[in-house]
C-alpha cells in the first residue's frame, strides 16, 4: 500500500464494492429467486447487444466466453468501485449516491429476468447497499484519519503507520471474506440448477437403432453418438433457465387457426418419435468441434403445429425460449415431408439435460442451431419471414442458414508426432440432411484418396471416415474434403463462420518419426 491517500481510498472503494457484490452473490446462492449481481449485469450486456460489439457478441457463446464476460463485468465494477473510493474521500455523499445508482441499475437489470422474484431483489439490493456504504464509510474513515485534513493542496498526506496497518488488515480481511462469500454463492447458485430429480424420458413407439457398421472402432475418433456430458453447448444464457416441468407450457400462436397452450403431459400424450440428428453451430470454424450427433426423443413438431392449424400465409416459424431468445426457420423447411422436425424431450435416452434445453427444445434436421434449435422453448409463433428477425439476424448472421457440408480430421492431432509406416487417418463429415456421398483425403501432395465411411445412420447424421497411408519420417500435412449427396464438394478456401457458416478444407500439419 502506498502512502498516498488517493491510493488508499481507491483500495477502500474496491473492497467496499467487492463486499457489496459478494453479498449479492451469496444471497442469490442461498435464496432461489434472488438475482446474482454479476449475472444480471452480464445478461444486460448481452441483451443490449451494443452496436459495434458484433464481434464480441458473436463469439459470446461458449462456456469460456461466458466466464470471460463475467470476469469482465466484475473487473469493470471493481474499477468503478476504486474510483468511488477516491471520490468518497472528499465527497462521501456523491460516492454513496453513485453506489446507490449502481445497485439500482443491477436491480433493474435483474428484473428483466423471469426467474427473479422482485421482493427478494429489492431486499438483496438494500442489503448490498447497506454493506457497500458501511464498508466504504468505515475504510474511508481510516484513510482520512491517516492523512492531514488541512494539508497543502496537492501534497500527498502521510498516513501514520497504525491507521495504514488497520486499513490493510481490515480491507484485506474483507476482501478475503468477499471472495469466499462470492465463491460459496456461485456454488450454491449452480447447485440450484442440479438435474430435476425423478424426471423420466418418454418411450418412443419405434426406438431409433444404429445400423450395423454405424461406428468405426478407431482410437481418437469422435464417437458416432456423442454422450450428453461431452456434447457441445452454445447459448446466450449465463445461468441455465430453471424450469419446473409441471408448470411449463408451450404456446403456439400467431398465424394459426386457434392458439393452443400445451402442458408437458399434453405433449407426451402425442405419438413419441425418436431419431438421430446431427446438430451444428454456425460459428463452428473449419476443424472445430461445435457439432454433435445425438438420439433425440420427443414429438413431431408438425403434430404440435397441426393442433393449432398453421395458416397458409405463414412463412416463418419462430421459437421463443424461457429466457427470451428467438430462432426463426422457414415454414417451407419445417413442413417438407422429407424431414421430421421435432420437439425433443430427451437426449440419448435421458430427459434433456438442463444445458441442452430441459424440458423441451426444437430440433430441425439440416438447419444451424441459431435458426432452429430453440432450447427451453416456451412459444412457437407463426409469422412471415419479413415480419420478424430472430436474435442473431440483426447481428449480421444470415436469416436462412442450412448446415454447410463440412469434414474434420480427428487424428492425427494438429502438430502431433506419429510413427512412420502405415497410419490410419480418421475423422467425421456431415451434411445434414442431404447426407455425405464421399470423403477424400490428401497427404502432402499425393493423389487424393477415397476414405472408407461408417454406415450412415440417416441423411440427417454425420459419418465417420478413415483412410490408411504410409508415412516416411519428417513433417507432413493432411487435408480432407467431403461431397454431399447432391454431388456438391466442399470448396477449398477457408472462410470465417459469419454470415452463414465456415467453408474450406480442414488441414492438419503433423510429423512422423
Ligand atoms: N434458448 C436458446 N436456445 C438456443 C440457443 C440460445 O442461445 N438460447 N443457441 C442456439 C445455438 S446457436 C445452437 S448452435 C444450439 C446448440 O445446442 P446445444 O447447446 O444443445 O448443443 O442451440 C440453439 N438454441
Ligand atoms: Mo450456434
Amino acid at each position: 500500500m502506498s502512502r498516498s491517500p488517493r491510493l488508499a481510498a481507491a483500495f477502500a472503494g474496491l473492497v467496499a464494492t467487492g463486499a457489496a457484490i459478494a453479498t449479492g452473490e451469496l444471497i442469490a446462492g442461498i435464496l432461489a429467486g434472488a438475482p446474482s449481481p454479476i449475472v444480471s449485469v452480464g445478461r444486460a450486456v448481452i441483451a443490449l447487444q451494443p452496436p459495434g460489439a458484433k464481434e464480441l457478441v458473436v463469439s459470446l457463446f461458449g462456456t469460456a466466453d461466458k466466464l470471460a464476460l463475467e470476469i469482465g463485468v466484475a473487473v469493470v465494477a471493481l474499477g468503478i468501485g476504486a474510483g468511488l473510493g477516491i471520490i468518497g474521500l472528499r465527497r462521501p455523499a456523491i460516492a454513496t449516491g453513485v453506489l446507490g445508482a449502481f445497485v439500482l441499475a443491477g436491480f433493474l437489470a435483474a428484473l428483466q429476468d423471469s426467474e427473479t422474484q422482485p421482493t427478494l431483489a429489492v431486499g438483496a439490493a438494500l442489503v448490498e447497499m447497506l454493506v457497500g456504504t458501511t464498508v466504504l464509510d468505515q475504510l474511508l474513515r481510516l484513510v482520512r484519519a491517516g492523512s492531514p485534513a488541512d494539508g497543502p493542496a496537492g501534497t500527498p498526506g502521510l498516513m501514520p503507520d497504525w491507521s495504514r496497518r488497520t486499513l490493510l488488515l481490515r480491507g484485506g480481511g474483507l476482501a478475503v471474506g468477499s471472495i469466499a462469500a462470492a465463491t460459496i454463492g456461485r456454488q450454491l447458485l449452480a447447485a440450484q440448477r442440479a438435474p430435476a430429480a425423478g424426471a423420466t424420458a418418454p418411450t418412443p413407439e419405434l426406438p431409433a437403432t444404429l445400423p450395423d457398421g454405424a461406428s468405426l472402432a478407431i482410437d481418437g475418433l469422435t464417437p458416432i453418438v456423442v454422450a450428453n456430458a461431452d456434447f457441445y453447448r452454445i447459448d446466450t444464457a449465463l445461468l441455465v433457465p430453471n424450469i419446473d416441468r409441471d408448470a411449463w407450457r408451450l404456446r403456439v400462436r400467431g398465424m394459426v387457426d386457434r392458439e393452443v397452450s400445451l402442458s408437458y403431459a399434453d405433449l407426451v400424450a402425442l405419438p413419441i418419435v425418436e431419431q438421430y440428428v446431427t446438430i451444428a453451430c454456425v460459428s463452428n470454424r473449419v476443424g472445430g468441434d461445435l457439432v454433435g450427433n445425438a438420439r433425440w426423443t420427443g414429438v413431431r413438431l408438425r403434430d404440435v403445429l397441426d393442433l393449432a392449424g398453421v395458416q397458409a400465409g405463414a412463412t416463418q416459424l419462430v421459437g421463443r425460449s424461457a429466457d427470451g431468445w428467438t430462432a426463426g426457420s422457414p415454414t417451407a423447411w419445417v413442413m417438407d415431408p422429407e424431414r421430421e422436425p421435432m420437439i425433443a424431450l430427451a437426449m440419448n435416452g435421458e430427459p434433456l439435460p438442463r444445458e441442452h434445453g430441459y424440458p423441451a427444445r426444437v430440433i430441425i434436421p439440416g438447419l444451424y442451431g441459431y435458426v432452429s434449435a430453440t432450447k427451453w422453448v416456451t412459444e412457437l409463433e407463426l409469422t412471415t419471414l419479413e415480419a420478424f428477425d430472430a436474435y442473431w439476424v440483426p447481428l449480421g448472421w444470415a436469416k436462412e442458414a442450412p448446415i454447410l457440408t463440412q469434414s474434420r480430421i480427428d487424428r492425427p492431432a494438429r502438430g502431433s508426432t506419429v510413427k512412420t509406416g502405415t497410419y490410419t487417418f480418421a475423422g467425421v463429415a456431415w451434411a445434414p440432411d442431404r447426407g455425405i456421398a464421399r470423403v477424400e483425403v490428401q497427404v502432402d501432395d499425393a493423389e487424393w484418396q477415397l476414405a472408407s465411411l461408417s454406415v450412415p445412420i440417416s441423411a440427417a447424421t454425420w459419418v465417420q471416415w478413415a483412410v490408411d497411408a504410409t508415412l516416411g519420417a519428417g513433417p507432413h500435412r493432411v487435408r480432407v474434403r467431403a461431397t454431399d449427396a447432391t454431388g456438391e464438394t466442399q470448396t477449398e478456401v477457408i472462410t470465417r463462420p459469419d454470415p452463414n457458416g465456415a467453408r474450406g478444407w480442414h488441414t492438419v500439419p503433423f510429423e512422423a518419426a
